[in-house]
């Protein structure tokens, strides 16, 4: 069925390529390396970043597990890191921006190359959720602020206060050391959720929520939100996510990279290698900066590397959840 399927995709692409192709002078073969065949066996899997990825699996696995769609399954994981107040990098527990708010930024991403997203969203619990609303119900794929807010507010979603006693005191203590900002990696190694998913169906989907850079200027947008950059799905070829410093994920546009270096050959793991040497090659590498990425391509085959080390991902495939230590590009 598999190869049936892939034949008929195969045909239709040919079809389009040779008229497209001839008409601009494309090779049909920028067509041809864009078409992964269907694996013969579909391997559902959910991969995530962080240690609270574990728990975040077992809810997106519980749902595929019951015959639910990627898409449902990335959107509920995530949820969970979001509610979790000991998360001090995601929703509620979120550490703040300079000024003392939670800010929160959001995306998701699903098998038929829709998107939406939220960023600089405050006072909601779940924005994954508001960015799953954006996907299904606007024309839009971004939206931001006080917009944002409002599209929440006026779809049911219920302002809360996000800022725990312990994320306000943690900011305090900021404030008092007079410290400037400065990123700094592997925030006590809780950091933003990227999680990715594949289903009985063998579809892909994604999501990536986060509070952002702790005591980051206000107004600052990272990453997380921007389709390509923290997050990106190909349902034919695979899937990318991103933690670390949103800045240098943006610049070089790191999870559309992963997946088109899988697109062009690479296995996941050698593609999450490639992307982060891609930031040697292009913007400076401070001392404290990291970037993590994890990818998983249609066959189920997965990949994580970070910059620097100190990165986790959780990976649940053929029923076991496990925490795992990325590989490194240097100390
Ligand atoms: C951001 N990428 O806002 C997010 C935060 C993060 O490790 O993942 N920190 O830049």
């Amino acid at each position: 069925m598999g190869s049936r399927r892939s034949f008929i995709r195969k045909s239709l692409l040919g079809a389009i390529a040779a008229g497209i192709g001839s008409r601009f002078g494309y090779a049909e073969s920028i067509f041809e390396n864009s078409l992964m065949t269907d694996p013969d066996v579909i391997r559902p899997t959910v991969i995530s970043t962080w240690f609270h990825g574990l728990e975040a699996n077992e809810a997106a696995w519980k749902i595929m597990q019951n015959g639910g769609a990627a898409l449902d399954a990335v959107e509920k994981g995530v949820n969970v890191s979001e509610a979790d107040p000991t998360v001090n990098s995601v929703g509620y527990g979120g550490l703040p921006d300079a000024s003392g708010h939670v800010t929160l930024d959001a995306c998701i991403m699903g098998p038929d190359g829709n998107a939406g997203s939220v960023a600089y969203l405050q006072h909601i619990l779940h924005p994954v959720s508001v960015a799953r609303l954006v996907m299904d119900k606007t024309p839009h794929v971004m939206i931001s602020g006080d917009g944002a807010l409002k599209f929440a507010l006026d779809n049911g979603f219920k302002k809360t206060n996000l800022l725990t006693p312990e994320a306000r005191k943690a900011w305090k203590n900021w404030k008092k050391s007079g410290s400037p900002y400065a990123p700094g990696a592997n925030w006590e190694n809780h950091d933003t959720i990227g999680l990715l998913a594949i289903d009985h169906k063998g579809n892909l989907a994604g999501a990536c929520t986060t509070s952002g850079m702790a005591f980051k200027h206000p107004g600052r947008i990272g990453d997380s939100p921007i389709i390509g950059a923290g997050l990106f799905v190909d349902n034919k070829v695979g899937a990318a996510t991103a933690t670390g410093e949103g800045e240098a994920v943006m610049k070089t546009l790191g999870c559309f990279l992963v997946v088109e270096f899988m697109r062009n050959g690479m296995s996941p793991q050698k593609a999450c290698e490639a992307a982060v040497a891609r930031l040697l090659e292009t913007i400076h590498i401070h001392e404290n900066l990291q970037v993590g990425y994890v990818a998983v391509n249609k066959a189920g085959e997965t990949g994580a590397f970070s910059l620097k080390p100190g990165f986790q991902y959780a990976l649940f495939q053929d029923n076991e959840n496990k925490l795992l230590d990325a590989p490194y590009l240097m100390e």
